[in-house]
């Protein structure tokens, strides 16, 4: 029986579900994973006052302490630790709310997360610049799927060996109530970025999701 198949409700998303045509990854864009009421929703609720466990953390950046330029947390089951650009992280225990998301993400995705990492892009000067989801913790092909919150934000993708194979940069606008299902080897392969922008084009805070599964060592 294929993985999916334990998940399979019938309920397929609105917006249809979209392969990305890139070289050796395996991508899916999911527009409408849930409609905009909902989405705006769950925006609402995650933006109140304490509902998620927002930090800034900072890097060692050129022998410098740097923060980063995003808010961030990590949900999942206790004891599973991560450790994310350097940045160790205890995961805080599932709200009931993003318990709830969660279980939306893996009947979408056909998979099962045990962690989640969220964070708050809160203008268009906050980014996360090019990196993989490739940290040991998340095994060798890992899946991960983004949900997308608020505003809409440029996404980027670029092979590792972009300039050698001449692939150009694949840009994605991830909008409020997509799922984006990265697997395979797509870590392995791939770079992704959210740039900064000008004011003019971004209309708002944004809160992405990344669910993930951590491997046990
Ligand atoms: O905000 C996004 O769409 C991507 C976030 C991301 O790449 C990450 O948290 O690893
Ligand atoms: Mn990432």
């Amino acid at each position: 029986m294929l993985t999916s198949d334990l998940f399979d409700d019938g309920i397929k998303p609105a917006g249809g579900s979209y392969p990305l045509q890139l070289k050796d990854a395996d991508v899916e864009y999911l527009p409408g994973f849930v409609d905009h009421d909902l989405a705006a929703q769950w925006f609402r609720a995650l933006m109140q006052k304490g509902a998620v466990a927002w930090r800034q953390d900072s890097i060692m950046m050129y022998g410098r302490k740097v923060r980063i330029p995003r808010l961030n947390a990590w949900y999942g089951e206790p004891g599973l630790d991560y450790t994310y650009s350097g940045i160790p992280m205890r995961p805080e225990p599932w709200s009931e709310l993003l318990a709830e998301i969660r279980g939306r993400v893996e009947r979408a995705a056909g998979h099962r997360f045990t962690s989640a990492l969220i964070n708050l892009y809160r203008d268009h000067t906050d980014s996360v610049a090019w990196h993989a989801d490739d940290e040991p913790e998340l095994g060798p092909e890992p899946v991960i799927a983004s949900l997308s919150l608020g505003a809409s934000r440029e996404f980027q993708m670029r092979h590792r060996n972009h300039r050698s194979n001449g692939l150009a940069i694949h840009k994605i606008m991830l909008e409020p109530g997509s799922l984006l299902v990265m697997r395979g080897a797509t870590q392995k392969n791939w770079l992704h970025q959210v740039p900064k922008r000008g004011a003019a084009a971004v209309t708002g805070p944004r809160i992405n999701i990344t669910f993930r599964r951590i491997v046990e060592a």
